[in-house]
């Protein structure tokens, strides 16, 4: 059996590729999850990918996962730096959870430089684009393996 990660975006990176290219890059959501799918093929995992803009319906995916996945990915947008409830979700979760960040959240404004998810994280990735995706399913496999 593949093991399963599952990746989740919180609120506005929907908007990916539309707006502010100069912080999040020019790819898509949809892009940057057929990279990871590509990828998760090739380290033998299997992925499922998920964004909401809704701090309740990411919860409920991450209590979800607790039956359903070995690993977390979350990039949770906005709510990195406002969201117990979410921590509390994570912390109720057993297996290995990493946080990414597309942008380089310790060189932009002081409350970005704080994260409640953080404080559970077993990696931080932040600054690496896109790629930092593929950096935390690398990990991923690698506390698979
Ligand atoms: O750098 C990241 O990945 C963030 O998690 C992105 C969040 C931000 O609040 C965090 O501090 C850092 C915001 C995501 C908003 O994404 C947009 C993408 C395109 C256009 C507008 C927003």
């Amino acid at each position: 059996m593949p093991k399963t990660v599952h990746l989740l975006n919180g609120p506005n990176l929907n908007l990916l590729g539309q707006r502010e290219p100069e912080v999040y890059g020019a790819n898509t959501l949809a892009d940057i999850e057929a990279r990871c799918a590509g990828l998760a093929a090739q380290l033998g995992l299997a992925l499922l990918c998920r964004q909401s803009n809704h701090e309740g319906v990411l919860i409920d995916w991450v209590q979800a996962a607790r039956a359903a996945a070995d690993g977390l990915v979350i990039n949770p947008g906005g709510l990195t730096h406002t969201s117990v409830a979410l921590l509390d979700a994570l912390n109720a979760f057993d297996g290995p959870v990493i946080e990414v960040h597309l942008s380089q959240i310790h060189r932009r404004e002081s409350f970005r430089h704080h994260s409640y998810v953080s404080l559970r994280a077993d990696g931080v990735i932040a600054g690496l684009g896109p790629e930092g995706y593929e950096a935390a399913l690398r990990r991923m496999a690698t506390l698979m393996g």
